[in-house]
C-alpha cells in the first residue's frame, strides 16, 4: 500500500498542486466539465466529515480500478491500491480482510465493474463486504474512447457501435439490491453536496455499500440535461426492500439518495471475530490458530 505525498506548496510546485491537503502533485487531465470532477470534490469534503466523527484519513484508505473514474487515485490524497481493470473491489475487500480498523473506499467505473468485475460486486454485495464502492456511472468506456459499456442506453453510437447499441442497459440497482448490499445508493455530480452525505453515510455504514454515482462523460457522452431534469432527491428514504426494489426500476425519472438500507453481520466481523490481524499479529503459533479457527470454523 503506497502512502503518496501531498502537495506542500513551499516546494515550487505547480499550480493545481496545493489547492488543499487532500489535493497530490498529480496533474488533472480529465475534461473541463466531466462529473468526475465533482464525485473528486464530494469524496474529500466526506473524508472531511468523517475526520470530524473521529475517523482519520490515516484510516481511511481507497482502492480503484482502471478508467477515467481511476485517476482519482491519483489526485486524492490518501492511501491505497490502483487495482486492475474490474478488480478493484476483489483487492478492497482483501485490504478490509487484513485490517478491519480500515475504512476502504473504492472507485470503480460502469464498464470496470458492470463488466469485467460484475462477478466481484455481486459477490461482495452476497457476502456484505464492509467497503463503499462508488461506481462512477458515466454509461460508457470513456478512457478507451467512447465504446459501450453494459450499461451505455439502447441506441448509444460509439466506436463499438457505430449503428447504435441494439442492448439494454443493465440496472445496477437492482442487480446490487438482488445480491444482497445492505446499502444502496444513486448519487448525481450534479450535486455535489448530496454525494459528499452518500458516501460518507455509505461509509459509517457497517457492510456493502453500493452508490451509483450518475457521472456525465462530456466528451462520449453528455447527459447534463437528462440528469438536471430527472436526478433529483428523493423523498424520505431509505425504504423497504419491496418498495426499494420497485423504485429501483423506475425509468422515467432518478431519485438520488439512500433507496435501502439494513443490519446484517458484515463479512469481516463474520469471518474474524473481532480479530485485527494488524493489531493482534501475535506470534507465528497464534497466527496459526487464528488461520485454523478461519479454516474449520
Ligand atoms: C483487463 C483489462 N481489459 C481491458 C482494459 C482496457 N481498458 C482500460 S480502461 C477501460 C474502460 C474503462 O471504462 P469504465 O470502467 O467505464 O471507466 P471510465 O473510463 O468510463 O471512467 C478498458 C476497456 C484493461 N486495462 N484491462
Ligand atoms: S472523456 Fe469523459 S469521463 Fe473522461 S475525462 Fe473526459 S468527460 Fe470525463
Ligand atoms: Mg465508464
Amino acid at each position: 500500500m503506497t502512502k503518496r505525498p501531498t502537495a506542500d506548496p513551499s516546494c515550487g510546485l505547480p499550480a493545481w498542486a496545493g489547492q488543499d491537503d487532500l489535493t497530490t502533485y498529480g496533474e488533472n487531465t480529465w475534461c473541463p466539465g466531466c462529473g468526475n470532477f465533482a464525485i473528486l470534490n464530494a469524496a474529500k469534503a466526506a473524508v472531511r466529515s468523517l475526520e470530524g466523527d473521529g475517523i482519520g484519513r490515516d484510516r481511511i484508505v481507497m482502492a480503484a480500478g482502471i478508467g477515467q473514474h481511476a485517476k482519482i487515485f491519483d489526485y486524492l490524497g490518501l492511501s491505497g491500491v490502483y487495482s486492475l481493470h474490474g478488480r478493484a473491489i476483489a483487492v478492497a475487500q482483501g485490504m478490509k480482510l487484513a485490517n478491519p480498523d480500515l475504512s476502504v473506499i473504492v472507485f470503480v467505473g460502469d464498464g470496470d465493474t458492470m463488466g469485467e468485475g460484475l462477478a466481484h460486486l455481486l459477490f461482495a454485495a452476497k457476502r456484505n463486504a464492509d467497503v463503499t464502492v462508488v461506481m462512477h456511472d458515466n454509461g460508457v468506456y470513456a478512457l478507451t474512447t467512447g465504446q459501450r459499456s453494459p450499461l451505455s442506453p439502447e441506441g448509444y453510437k460509439g466506436p463499438s457501435t457505430p449503428h447504435g447499441n441494439t442492448e439494454q442497459p443493465l440496472n445496477p440497482l437492482v442487480l446490487t439490491l438482488e445480491a444482497g448490499a445492505t446499502f444502496v445508493a444513486r448519487g448525481y455530480s450534479g450535486d455535489i453536496a448530496g454525494l459528499t452525505g452518500l458516501i460518507a453515510d455509505g461509509v459509517r455504514h457497517k457492510g456493502f455499500s453500493f452508490i451509483d454515482v450518475l457521472q456525465p462523460c462530456v466528451t462520449f457522452n453528455n447527459r447534463y440535461a437528462e440528469y438536471n431534469e430527472l436526478a433529483k432527491p428523493m423523498d424520505g428514504g431509505p425504504l423497504s426492500f419491496d418498495d426499494a426494489l420497485a423504485l429501483a426500476r423506475v425509468q422515467e425519472t432518478l431519485p438520488t439518495g439512500i433507496l435501502y438500507r439494513a443490519e446484517r453481520g458484515s463479512a469481516e466481523e463474520l469471518l474474524t471475530r473481532g480479530r485485527n490481524p494488524v493489531r493482534d499479529s501475535g506470534c507465528r503459533s497464534d497466527r496459526l490458530a487464528a488461520v485454523r479457527l478461519l479454516l474449520d470454523g
